[in-house]
């Protein structure tokens, strides 16, 4: 006989468990894009404590929808070593570009990703950060569903030494930083650049390109990084989005070297 209150129980403190070992990371990377999801994988491989808070139910971000909710991805050249990591075989579609379905490309990154050692909390927005000496040390969090309704409801603080704004065009974490601080950016403006209209050659470089450090403490891969750093849109191609997560990952792990 199936008891309802041992169920929720089981739900109740393996929950909390989770949440209370993962109070003070590595690095917490704010959207489970494929962005967020690639830098989590090579940061959990190379033994780094790292959460990822993403405010949606599901996991995945933009990735689900392909081209116009038309469920197939685009993979340049460049972009196939990253999913030959994540076993994720690619079919070739005419030279240098390889097509998969978008629902197991967003299946295996997380995956992938979890089994590496990432936790993922769903359903958790961020909604600011913790500011220490002139520093991102932190994020402020809360319900998706609480900040999507804008109750007035106080929220929760979780510590890490590294934050990676992973969410995508928006760039929220980069956004309220300035918005609140009016912080200077390391962009050539000092302010959010602003996302560019679409050349996909241009704008898969400089995702990578501009996946770096923003402020002390932040950084941004993804279409986040082209929102701050000024970047064209590239749509439904990812090698740029996995290789930037790559890169990501790269460099805060040179970073939490340096301390
Ligand atoms: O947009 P998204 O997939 O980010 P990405 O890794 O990849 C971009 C591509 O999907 C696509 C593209 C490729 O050519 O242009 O757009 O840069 O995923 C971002 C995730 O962040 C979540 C959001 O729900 C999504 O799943 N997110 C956004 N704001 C917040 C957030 C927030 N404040 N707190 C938590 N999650």
């Amino acid at each position: 006989m199936l008891d309802e209150t041992v169920i929720s129980r089981a739900i109740i403190e393996t929950y909390m468990k989770k949440l209370t070992d993962n109070l003070s990371v590595d690095v917490a990377i704010v959207g489970a894009g494929p962005s967020g999801f690639v830098a989590g994988y090579f940061l959990a491989k190379a033994g780094r404590k790292v959460v990822i808070f993403e405010r949606a139910l599901a996991v995945g971000g933009g990735m689900w929808g392909g081209g116009m909710g038309f469920n197939e991805i685009v993979v340049q050249e460049e972009g196939k070593a990253v999913l030959d990591e994540f076993d994720l075989p690619a079919v070739r579609y005419v030279q240098g570009y390889y097509t998969l379905d978008s629902v197991r490309a967003v299946s295996a990154l997380a995956l992938r990703a979890v089994e590496a050692g990432v936790t993922v909390f769903n359903l958790v927005g961020v909604e600011d950060v913790v500011l220490h000496d002139e520093r991102v040390s932190g994020l402020v969090l809360n319900w998706g569903t609480v900040m999507k309704a804008g109750i007035p409801v106080d929220p929760l603080t979780v510590h890490s030494r590294c934050v990676l704004d992973a969410t995508g065009h928006p760039a929220h974490v980069a956004e309220v930083l300035c918005r609140k601080m009016g912080v200077s950016l390391n962009t050539p403006t000092g302010k959010m650049m602003g996302e560019m209209s679409m050349d996909a050659e241009k704008g898969e470089k400089q995702t990578v390109e501009n996946t770096r450090e923003a402020y002390p403490g932040l950084f941004v891969s993804g279409m986040a990084a082209n929102a701050v750093f000024g970047g064209y849109r590239m749509g439904p191609v990812f090698g740029g989005m996995l290789l930037s997560g790559k890169r990501a990952a790269e460099v805060m792990l040179a970073r939490l070297g340096e301390r």
